[in-house]
């Protein structure tokens, strides 16, 4: 147990800074073994502040070595350190405050603050890392002009880098070097970064519309060179996208991009020094999978968007997280809709949504897009604040249309530049611009939990009049008892025999909006509606929620005919594929009670044809066709299944069950669509290729599934395979369907071909991870222990220990509870060394009230053991006893 109960941090509780730093002038000189930094801050008090004339800086493992105002030395006692910061306790007006500290660089294991990572020195600063390099006001709205000096040996570190334009260069007479920055935007402290290593890097150049010529470079170790060109292609195509859509123009000469290896999460906007996880800017199609190369294109547009959802507009303290992330989110989703296709990206948000971040604001950990409080703000990088964020500026877009939405982004940007704002300030632009009320919309920043949308329906065929009740409700979450209603905008239509109806809502003139269109969308803001709609010549199928227009769960009792109907004919890519997913889930609902009574499972043949029909019809999209015939996966089953404790073994069973079943119905078809998608073309990331490709290996896999001999299929495409999306998806089939033989001697030569890629091994050791049968957990340990493992590097332990506790759902949750002391102890192993990867790690573990008791037990032992360790950190403390509660 923890000395001390960490005290949690409210937003309630909000206080503008008592002083302003207005300008940072700061001065690195790094050593191998220690680095010293001088930071003179000019700072002011703030005129409407009330607070006393004493000043508290941040400051954490820092070791203090020279203290001044206005170049006078404080007295010690002056001035108080603890190990949250520095308390002065009398400053002037104005004054210039002058810190010089020793911090080592080469021993920060978190990722946080300024670190090594191989030969390098890098920094993460969000949210609260800057007080690891020096004491400072590290809090969003204290926003200042950056100036920094760094001196470094030139033979290991002729790169050094830092925000803005490089002002000063000069070689000193001892080996080292020194360059100096100034980045003429005022930033928070979050936004600083600092890059020193011997480092090369690939130059182009963007013209903006204002006719700024900008230097675009991408700064990588010398072996990477040749894996760059994806991510500045995609950063061009970022550029002009926000030019287009946005109307918003880089501002600087010089926009960097450095990669890194040890990274604690995807990348870094920092102010024209993005720093990115390798993981997401490397990519060749010979070591990058499809998925690799679209997640470097979102990746580095959502780091480029956030120039202007971020940097220029930011936010005012951490509560307001998601002003910059659900909107940035929204900005890259769109952006990644527009490069390639826009039903597909939308089939894979929602299914983020609905598996994980559902699961999320039903679980311990809830929250709502602003939190109202948090112990570690870390904590809160979460699926709710992001993704949700994002579908809630969605819904503004949907609630307003786009022009009025763009018209809202505009004034949201002119109304608040060079400033930090919070989340009620982006709503209220939206309301000005557009005239729209936002005000019960509000409600989806503050209240957690998903919420239930019920809807019935009654058709009177003699008047055709066709009625919806929709009815809204959303669980209590922690602190929330009670919720009130909020408002829905449900996209919908209705879908008779020969396709979608043209739509006569009661009480609605026939305007252009909704005379001819077979769409609409339903606002939602009671308890229970109803909706009338006239002229409905025949029983129509509800086509509801389409393009997930919010992020709601939806209740209608569709008879399987009726999805089977949605799932081949209606307008909508969204629905379709949630109508197959539903049938799916219904069919395995049937499985498991078959299962569970003790009978032989029976797959209902109207499942199976629909898929099989589905898979020869060449008219459709491949990519969503394949989106389509994926079966959800155990974790998301496991979730559904929570109310009345999943039962895994049962889960996995009944998903075998109709996978063969799906695998040796529609055999000829796959074994059809296999052959037709394949792609002669050289490789290319482009989406009809994606979407061959993604239909070839599923198919490849349903066919291992139907038939031992077809492994002979995945051999042979392993052998021939030009791009690593073709050869890793059919060592997967062998590594899960093969002999242990054909799987270990396919992992081994792949391990002899790629081990000199790390980020190829990455994805050698998540494959692994997930593989079946008993042995996997003991497979998993061992590999702890390979060469190419590294409890260091965050991309390592999230391919093999999350992958093995979020993706083997079955081996993870061991009957004798050794999945979870598996888990358990990687988490003790990390905890004080990297907290914020700890605290990521036990997301499965909150969740042992989902599963039968045997299991969830076992699961909450595993976090009392951790709750009772004496140096815990506070990121893991907040999880755990959350978790733990009541
Ligand atoms: N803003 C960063 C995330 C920082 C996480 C700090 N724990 C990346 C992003 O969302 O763009
Ligand atoms: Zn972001």
């Amino acid at each position: 147990m923890r000395d001390a109960q960490p005290r949690a941090t409210f937003l309630q509780e909000y206080q503008p800074p008592a002083y302003f730093i207005e300008r940072t002038e700061l001065a690195f000189d790094l050593y191998e073994d220690y680095t010293t930094v001088l930071a003179n801050l000019h700072c002011l008090r703030n005129a409407d502040s009330t607070a006393d004339n004493s000043l508290f800086l941040h400051g954490e493992e820092l070791e203090l070595q020279s203290l001044a105002i206005d170049g006078r030395p404080l007295a010690e006692d002056e001035y108080q350190i603890s190990d949250k910061g520095l308390l002065i306790h009398r400053v002037p007006e104005q004054f210039e405050l002058s810190i010089g500290t020793r911090i080592l660089p080469q021993d920060n294991a978190s990722l946080e603050g300024l670190y090594k990572s191989n030969k390098m020195f890098c920094t993460q600063c969000e949210a609260e890392g800057f007080r690891k390099i020096t004491y400072y006001l590290d809090r969003p709205d204290v926003m200042s002009e950056f100036t920094v000096t760094i001196e470094a040996e030139q033979a290991r570190y002729p790169v050094l880098l830092s925000n803005g334009n490089a002002i000063h260069e000069e070689s000193l007479a001892n080996g080292r070097h020194r360059v100096r920055w100034h980045d003429p935007h005022p930033k928070p402290s979050y936004l600083f970064a600092l890059v020193a290593g011997d480092l090369h890097y690939i130059e182009d150049h963007f013209h903006t519309m204002g006719g700024r010529e900008v230097c675009l470079r991408i700064f990588v170790e010398a072996k990477d060179l040749g894996k760059c060109q994806h991510a500045m292609d995609s950063l061009k195509k970022s550029m002009r996208w926000d030019e287009e859509v946005y109307g918003r123009e880089y501002d600087l000469d010089i926009f960097n991009i450095v990669a890194v290896d040890d990274f604690n999460m995807g990348a870094m906007e920092n102010k024209s020094l993005n720093i990115f996880n390798s993981s997401c800017v490397l990519c060749s199609p010979e070591t990058t999978t499809d998925a690799g190369f679209q997640t470097v294109e979102a990746i580095v547009a959502h780091e480029y968007f956030h120039n202007w959802s971020g940097n220029r507009v930011t936010c005012r303290d951490w509560f307001q997280l998601s002003l910059k992330e659900g909107f940035t989110v929204f900005r890259d989703a769109e952006f990644s809709a527009d490069m390639g296709s826009r039903t597909v990206k939308r089939v894979a948000d929602a299914t983020v949504l609905r598996s994980h971040q559902f699961a999320e604001d039903a679980g311990p950990m809830a929250h709502p897009v602003r939190p109202e409080s948090f112990i570690e703000i870390s904590n809160f990088y979460t699926l709710t604040v992001y993704e949700k964020g994002a579908e809630v500026v969605r819904m503004i877009h949907t609630l307003l249309g786009a022009e009025a939405f763009r018209r809202g982004s505009d004034l949201y940007f002119e109304r608040h530049d060079g400033q930090a704002v919070t989340c009620e300030d982006f709503v209220r632009a939206m309301e000005d611009a557009s005239g729209v009320d936002l005000t019960q919309f509000r409600r989806w920043y503050s209240q957690a939990g998903t919420p239930l949308v019920t809807v019935r329906d009654d058709y009177d065929a003699e008047a055709e009049r066709y009625t919806l009740t929709v009815t809204q409700s959303c669980p209590p979450t922690p602190g929330q008892p009670h919720k009130e209603p909020m408002l829905i905008p449900l996209a919908m239509g209705l879908l008779g025999e020969a396709g979608n109806l043209p739509l006569k809502l009661a009480g609605q003139a026939p305007d252009a909006e909704t005379a001819d269109n077979t769409s609409t969308v339903l606002l939602l803001s009671e308890p229970e509606q109803h909706f009338v709609f006239e002229q409905v010549r025949e029983r129509p199928v509800p086509s509801l929620l389409r393009g997930f227009s919010a992020p709601v769960r939806l209740d209608y009792n569709y008879s399987r005919a009726e999805l089977c109907a949605l799932m081949s004919r209606d307008d909508d890519g969204f629905v379709r594929w949630d109508a197959a997913q539903q049938l799916a889930l219904s069919v395995l609902d049937e499985i498991q009670q078959q299962l569970t009574d003790g009978q032989e499972p029976s797959v209902d043949p109207l499942y199976l044809d629909a898929c099989a029909s589905l898979l020869a019809d060449t008219s459709l999209d491949p990519a969503l066709v394949a989106e389509m015939l994926r079966l959800p996966t155990e974790s998301y089953l496991a979730e559904l299944a929570a109310a009345e404790g999943a039962d895994v073994e049962l889960i996995h069973r009944a998903r075998e069950a109709l996978e063969t079943a799906l695998a040796q119905h529609a055999e000829s078809q796959w074994l059809d669509a296999y052959r037709r998608s394949v792609v002669n073309a050289p490789y290319a990331p482009v989406a009809e290729q994606i979407a061959a490709r993604s239909l070839r290996n599923l198919s490849l896999y349903y066919l291992a599934c139907a038939k031992a001999q077809h492994i002979g299929l995945a051999q042979a495409q392993y052998a021939a395979a030009t791009n690593m999306t073709d050869r890793l998806a059919a060592l997967r089939v062998i590594s899960q369907r093969g002999t242990q033989q054909q799987s270990d001697e396919a992992l081994d030569s792949f391990y002899r071909d790629w081990q000199h890629d790390s980020l190829v091994i990455n994805q050698w050791l998540q494959l692994q991870s997930a593989m079946p049968g008993e042995g996997a957990l003991a497979r998993v340990r061992s590999l702890m222990d390979h060469e190419a493992f590294d409890l260091r590097n965050p991309n390592k332990v999230r391919a093999l220990v999350a992958g093995f506790s979020n993706n083997n759902s079955l081996q993870f949750h061991r009957p004798d509870g050794a999945g979870y002391a598996f888990l358990a102890e990687v988490i003790e192993q990390l905890n004080t060394r990297n907290p914020q990867i700890a605290s990521r790690l036990l997301n499965p573990l909150t969740r042992w009230r989902n599963y039968r008791p045997d299991r969830g037990e076992l699961m909450k032992a595993q976090l009392e053991r951790l709750a009772a360790l004496p140096d815990l950190s506070v990121d893991v403390y907040e999880v755990v006893s959350k978790s733990l509660q009541d």
